[in-house]
């Protein structure tokens, strides 16, 4: 069954702020905010929740640009869907959780070699102020990708939240 996750990141004129994952699916990888969806939630509710539980920063719901929907495909048969935003505008300053430990890098310096494989094929795009859609097969390891897909959009469709 598809799951549906958040995905946020903080951004400033010149860099983004990245998480390393202390714990759980992920764990290792540098990455945004985010997580699944606790009951009766919209999608933008938990993307929200998520950012204040992990880092300590609060957000508008209205600041929430959302730059890309992406599901992946797991050969385990986990299906995601990702609704990722980038965040221009927040309260506070991220600071280190139990699950995160946040860091600044410029647009430059990302660390692609040490995010989720399907990352360097979307941030720079939607960086770039691309909107995009995309599907991602993972091969057995869990890790590399099989195939992927992705397709810009001008706008994501109202209908396709869940
Ligand atoms: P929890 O399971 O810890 O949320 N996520 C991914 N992010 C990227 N960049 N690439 C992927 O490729 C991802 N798969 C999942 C969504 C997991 C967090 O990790 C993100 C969530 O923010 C496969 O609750």
């Amino acid at each position: 069954m598809k799951k549906i996750l958040t995905l946020a990141y903080l951004i400033s004129e010149t860099q983004v702020c990245l998480a390393m994952k202390k714990r759980g699916f992920g764990e290792g990888n540098w990455n945004g905010y985010g997580g699944k969806l606790e009951d009766a939630e919209t999608i933008e509710n938990a993307t929200v929740r998520e950012i204040k539980e992990e880092s300590g920063v609060d957000v508008h719901e209205n600041d929430l640009k959302k730059v890309a929907i992406a599901e992946f495909f797991f050969k385990d048969g986990k299906h995601l869907a990702v609704h990722t935003f980038f965040i221009r505008s927040w309260e506070g300053e991220p600071a280190e959780t139990e699950e995160m430990r946040p860091e600044w890098f410029a647009f430059n310096m990302i660390p692609y070699d040490k995010m989720w494989a399907d990352d360097i094929h979307w941030f720079p795009r939607a960086l770039q102020g691309e909107k995009l859609i995309g599907k991602v097969w993972f091969k057995e390891d869990g890790e590399s990708i099989e195939k992927m897909e992705w397709i810009q959009v001008t706008a994501f469709s109202k209908t396709v939240t869940k």
